[in-house]
């Protein structure tokens, strides 16, 4: 998707510091981390947001969450626990509109709504 800021960084013309890349999804560090392990989890495929999920996503959408695991072992933070959260819209505060996942851990996670 032309001028969607994941879809670069997910073709590579954006750099991103990755944890975990295959063909169907990017693992890369959040450039503004909001707890000490802050990583975001793309799907390749442009999906706006989660309105736009449709039941052809379902598999991948599911295959994310291993994805998610895998990273968090890979992370250090999987039995210390983690969180894992999704944007959607405006009143989330979502800031790009390519579909995301934000592992965030590493910490005592404060309450989930400020
Ligand atoms: O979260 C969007 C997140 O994307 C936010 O935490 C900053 C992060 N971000 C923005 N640009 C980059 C680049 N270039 N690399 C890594 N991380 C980035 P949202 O849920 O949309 O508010």
């Amino acid at each position: 998707m032309e001028n969607c800021l994941f879809c670069k960084i997910a073709e590579g013309s954006i750099p991103s510091n990755k944890v975990y890349e295959d063909d169907r999804f990017l693992v890369f560090h959040d450039i503004e981390p909001a707890a000490p392990t802050h990583v975001l989890i793309i799907p390749k495929k442009h999906i706006a947001t989660m309105n736009e999920v449709e039941q052809e996503d379902a598999a991948l959408l599911g295959d994310l969450h291993l994805v998610a695991k895998e990273a968090a072992k890979k992370l250090g933070v999987a039995e210390s626990g983690y969180r894992l959260i999704n944007n959607c819209g405006p009143d989330s505060g979502q800031a790009v509109y390519h579909i995301h996942y934000h592992l965030l851990g590493g910490t005592k996670l404060g309450a989930l709504v400020q």
